[in-house]
This record gives structure tokens, sequence and C-alpha cells, in this order.
């Protein structure tokens, strides 16, 4: 890793943003950008004050742009009123938008549907007034356990619609993650699909459901919605539980928009944290909406011809900002896909692209390495044996980009002339923090470049001092900013905690290392500071996984770390103690690895189960018993142990959890 930082530091490949790119672009230029930041550098609340007016469609115009009475709940524009879905949909009713294609859906299988912007506004009104004849309304939450599908995208719209506050559970969530959600958000309706259809299997939603109810805690949940993907046969309790075309069969397709305070919550999306469960991070409606439409033009330099598709999941903050309303409210044309980039061959991406004319592409690191792999072993799924040639932009999310992939990206997809922007935010950030601007930003492999304009992004020590250029610290955010998450539902005390820790006197802690570049002051984010691991772009708390590893009967002890990985970026590696004796053997090792790697995959989700578990008598400790986890990651890597352990309790251990079995 050391190495990897090092090599980012010196990398001196620039790409300057193309003549008729930059041409043509939002922001034109570093003088443009330099302008924005300026603005926003002498008037930060003005700033977004102005391009909220200029945005955003307000039904009652705001007369206080922050309210920082009680930081750091701040308020932003809170006396105004609107609607994120009439944002969306509404306003591009009457104008040549309404009837463009606002989603081109694109299946598993490979089957097309798509909806104009009319369609999209009446599927959305006719679920809404559904909801509505439910007793549905202002203030309620509903979580959405569905696949990526343009219902998916109806459910969370219909719930703005009705000041509904949704909370999407991705679909590779377990039941016993979901019931977690349920209970923890107090949803009293639940929007789910029979199955879901990825890779060419048909993987159970429903069932999921019914189980999350068996566990109990969610009393709370008075009506099921669920929409037939596949038409498989799902239990139904009577009177609770509907299908989604019951439910909208005779409804109008006018259905008026409710507006809410722009400080109403538009959702909770959980997401992990260093320590215990997942965090609900609470977004607004007003200054959540306003930076996802205004990076979508910033960022993504949208035009109304482009074709934009970010492959996020709903379920991920990326699919809440990128798909779900960013580019509805920008008026674009976007794909949806239900599927897998490997499926039914590694060339997927490129195929669709090609079928599709996409010319903004938005993916993350680990689909490109995946893919770059793939394409070593089978040449025809190499990007450049397809018509990428609509392609004019690319994206990256998730996680660092390493500079191999990104020239891999940039020569092979973008064929060499098409902008990458590495986009640095996070689930709480509500849209992107630190980003190139494509028309204006000279591009660095492997650095996401530059602040956002009117967000305040630094790099500081631990008591909030800012550092020099080329030295390492902590990545914060000094002023509050529209997009920022609003609280933690139900924990007000943990998100304070969490995120403005007092030695930071106010400043916003990501919860990332980062570095700037000592001559261009570019970012490059070093990775997270505290116990959360990035595997392929989803976050995971190695405390959860721990958790869950402990309930298993079978074990007594559990640490959990990570490995670097050329595919996903981190792998998760588990320590085990066991009640019973340790494997010794490795077929007896297998065989427990796999029961506990099932088992996490049921408490959590497939995506948390270790990658390699390894077994112990004991784990290293100190004196005062704290698990040596700087160890266990040295062990973990495979690396020699060159530091001191003479303040071990037990330093024989280091020897047994170094053996693979
Ligand atoms: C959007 C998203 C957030 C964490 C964040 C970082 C890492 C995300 C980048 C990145 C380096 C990037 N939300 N991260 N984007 N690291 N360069 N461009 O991913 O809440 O799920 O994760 O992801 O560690 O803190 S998230």
């Amino acid at each position: 890793m050391a190495g990897a930082i090092e090599s980012l530091l010196v990398e001196d490949r620039i790409f300057p943003p193309p003549q008729d790119f930059a041409r043509q672009a939002a922001v034109s230029g570093m003088d443009q950008y330099h302008a924005l930041c300026a603005q926003a550098a002498e008037d930060h609340v003005g700033f977004w004050a102005r391009h909220a007016r200029e945005q955003l469609q307000w039904h009652k115009p705001f007369t206080r742009a922050l309210d920082d009475s009680n930081a750091p709940f701040y308020k932003w524009f809170d006396d105004g009123e609107l609607n994120a879905s009439a944002n969306c949909l509404d306003r591009h009713l009457g104008t040549p938008t309404e009837n463009k294609t606002a989603i081109i859906f694109e299946s598993d299988g490979g089957e097309v549907t798509s909806v104009t912007y009319r369609e999209l506004h009446d599927r959305v009104c006719r679920f809404a007034n559904g909801l509505k004849s439910l007793g549905y309304g202002k203030g309620d939450r509903a979580i959405i356990y569905l696949p990526m599908s343009i219902e998916g995208v109806v459910a969370m719209q219909a719930c703005a619609r009705l000041g509904i506050i949704h909370s999407v559970v991705f679909g590779g969530f377990s039941a016993k993650s979901l019931q977690e959600r349920i209970h923890d958000v107090g949803a009293s309706l639940v929007i789910t699909a029979d199955e879901q259809v990825r890779g060419g299997k048909s993987i159970p939603l429903k069932p999921a459901v019914d189980e999350a109810f068996a566990m109990g805690g969610c009393d709370t949940v008075r009506k099921v919605i669920v929409y037939q993907r596949t038409g498989a046969a799902v239990s139904m309790v009577e009177g609770r539980e509907i299908t989604w075309s019951q439910l909208v069969d005779g409804q109008s397709s006018e259905c008026p928009p409710e507006y809410v305070s722009a400080e109403h919550p538009l959702f909770v999306l959980y997401t992990s944290g260093s320590t215990g469960k997942p965090k609900g991070v609470q977004h607004s409606t007003g200054g959540y909406l306003l930076h996802a439409l205004l990076s979508m033009r910033w960022t993504f330099d949208l035009k109304p011809t482009d074709v934009f598709w970010c492959t996020a999941d709903i379920g991920w903050v990326t699919g809440h900002s990128y798909v779900a309303y960013g580019p509805l409210a920008a008026g674009a044309t976007q794909v949806v896909f239900e599927g897998v980039p490997s499926y039914p061959d590694s060339s997927r991406f490129w195929r669709m692209i090609a079928r599709h004319k996409v010319s903004i592409f938005y993916t993350a690191p680990t689909a490109i390495r995946a893919l770059i792999k793939a394409c070593e072993s089978d040449r025809a799924t190499h990007p450049t044996q397809f018509d990428l040639s609509s392609l004019r932009l690319l994206g990256s999310v998730g996680e660092p980009i390493n500079p191999e992939a990104w020239m891999w990206y940039h020569t092979n997809v973008g064929g060499g002339r098409c902008p990458i922007v590495d986009t640095f935010w996070q689930t709480e950030t509500g849209a992107h923090v630190v980003t190139p601007l494509p028309g204006a930003t000279p591009l660095v492999p492997g650095s996401c470049t530059l602040p956002f304009p009117g967000v305040d992004v630094a790099v500081v020590d631990e008591t909030g001092g800012e550092m020099p250029n080329g030295q390492g610290g902590i990545l914060v955010i000094r002023k509050p900013w529209p997009a920022m998450i609003r609280t933690i539902w139900n924990d007000p005390n943990r998100f304070k905690q969490s995120y403005f820790p007092p030695e930071l006197h106010g400043f916003y802690l990501a919860g990332d290392g980062a570095v700037r570049n000592k001559q261009t002051g570019y970012f490059t984010i070093t990775g997270r500071i505290d116990d959360v691991l990035n595997v392929s772009g989803h976050r995971m708390g190695t405390m959860e996984i721990e958790s869950a590893l402990v309930a298993n009967k079978l074990v007594a002890e559990a640490a959990v770390v990570g490995r670097p990985d050329d595919v996903t970026g981190e792998a998760i590696v588990a320590f085990v103690v066991l009640k019973g004796v340790r494997p010794t053997d490795a077929a007896a090792a297998a065989k427990v690895a796999k029961e506990l790697r099932d088992w996490v995959g049921k408490e959590i989700g497939p995506i948390a189960k270790p990658k390699e578990v390894r077994f112990g008598d004991n784990l290293p400790k100190t004196r005062s018993g704290k698990i040596m986890r700087r160890l266990l990651r040295v062990i973990a890597r495979g690396e020699d142990i060159t530091q001191d352990v003479s303040t071990l309790e037990n330093p024989a251990i280091l020897e047994q959890l170094k053996q693979v079995l």
C-alpha cells in the first residue's frame, strides 16, 4: 500500500480537457472553475442560495438559506417548500423533454423497455395514488426492497411525491439486515418483488421479507406491496399484502405533489460505520436534490442529447443521486440495468454502451478491474471489439481507482478521447465532494483532483490544523453544504460523535485519509482511517462482520481485517477462535470456513462473506486484552512482521495464524 501511494504521488501524466470538450462544457476551463470557487469562498451561503433558486422549482421560495443556530444540525432553505418528484418529473411536462425517453431499461436477459418523461410521470402518479388509497402520506417510512427496475425508480419517486420517507435496502442484503432496517426506521410500508433476476438466475426477495417478519420487530408494517417481476409463486397474507398491479389498477395518472419543507427528510439510507449497527443516514429534500442536480450539470456536463448510464444499484447512494434523482431532475435519458457485468459474458457493458449509444458512463473501479481480468483471458470481451464511439465522458466512483486501471479505462473504453471523472463522495455527503469538472480540470490518473465548487474540503491533522500539501492527513469539510447528512435516524448523538468530534471544532470528519499534491494541490484519497472496509466499492464495517461471526454457536472470538485485493480493492479476512478444537487439517478447516462464510451471508448478506477464514487457539492481544488488529493486517497480507511484538500477551499465536491450511 505504501508503495502504491508513493507511486500515486509521483504520477506525472497529465490529461488536459480535450479542446472540443472544453469548448462546449458547462464549466469550461480552469478560469471558470476558479471563478466559481471564488464566488463560493466570498459568499458561501449566497453561492448555494443562488443555485438553489436557479436549479430547483420552488412551490414557496425560501427566505433564509442557512440556519446554523443548532450546529451541526444545519438547515438549508428550510422555510422554502418544494417536492422532489415534481422537480424530477412535472418540471419537464409541457417542455420538449415531456416526450423524451427518461429510462431505457435493459433486463438481465436483454429485453429493453423504455419510458418517456410523460409515461414515467403517469406511472409514478398511479402508484402514488395507490399508496394514498392505503392511507400513506407525509412522514411515513417505506422500506423499498426491489431489484434494479423502472418500478424501483417509480417507488422512490412516488414516495417522494407524497412526502413518504423511503429507505431502500439493497437486494443483496439478507432477511436479517432487512429486519433490522424495517425495525430501526419504523417502516409502515414495505415495497418488494417476488424475485430478482441477476446473471441468469432468479433470487427470491419476497421470501426474505417473510423471514424478516418472522424474526419479529416489524409490527409497524401495515402493508406489503409485491411487484411481480418473474411471476413466481409467493405467499401473500390476505388483507396485508397486495401485488403492484392490484394497487395501481384503476388509479388516476394525476397525483398532485405534496409540497414539503426543503428540510423534510427525502430518504434514510443505511451505511456501515466503524462501530455497531449500520447508521441510517438521513437526507433532506431541497439541499440534497440541489447538489445531485448541480453535479449532473458540472461533473457530468450533461447535455440534452446525452445518454447517461450509472451502473450503481438503487440500494446504494450512487443509485439514489445518479439514477433515481439527479438524471431525472436534469431531464436526462438514462439506462437502467437489471443484471451484472459478467452475464452472459464480460462484454455486457460494452454491448450495452453500443446498443443504447451511451455517451456518459459511470461505474466502479472494481467492475473495471474485473473486466480487465476477464478480457485478458477472453479477447472477444475486450472493449476495443465494440463500437464505443458514442462515449464522450467516463466516471469512476466508490473507491480509489489505481492508475493502471485508470489508464486502461481511458485507452480502451474511452478511446483516449474521453475525460474520466474520478468522483470522491460518500453516502453522507449526498453528492460529489472532490471531483474533476471534465471541461476544466486537467486529469491525473489516481487523483480525484479538486473540490466541487462550494464544498470546502481540506486535509488536516487530528486537531483540525491544515496540513501542508504533500503531507498526509484526514479529510474534512469545513463548512456545511446543502446535501450533507442531516442526522442519523433515531440517533442524533451518534451523528455528532461520528462526524463532528470536538477536536475538529466543527469540521465534518469524512473518515478518509488524504494527501494533496505538493505542486497542484490535487487530492489523493489514501483510504479509510476507521474500521470500515471497502469491498467492491461497498462499505462494510469490520465490527459488523465480527458481531455476525461471534453470533455463530461455533465461534468464541473473531477479528476481521482487510487485505488489498486486485479486483475487489479490499478483501475480508476473518481470524476466528472456535469454542471447540481448532481444525488442523485443510479439509476440516475448509468445512468450518464454509459454514461461517454462509452464516455471515445469512446474517448480513453475500457481500460481507469473508474471502478467507483463519483459525487460531487465540488472537494476538495486548496485556490489557486488546486485539492487535495491526498485526492481523500484516499477517492477512502475508507480509513479515517487523514490529516489536514483546508487548503481546501471547506472541506465539502469530506463528499459528500465519499458517494457511
Ligand atoms: C459514493 C460512495 C464512501 C467511501 C469513502 C471512500 C470511498 C468513494 C471514492 C472513494 C477514493 C473515490 N459512497 N470512495 N469514492 N475513495 N476515490 N473516487 O461510494 O458511502 O458507499 O462509500 O468510499 O472511502 O469514504 S459510500
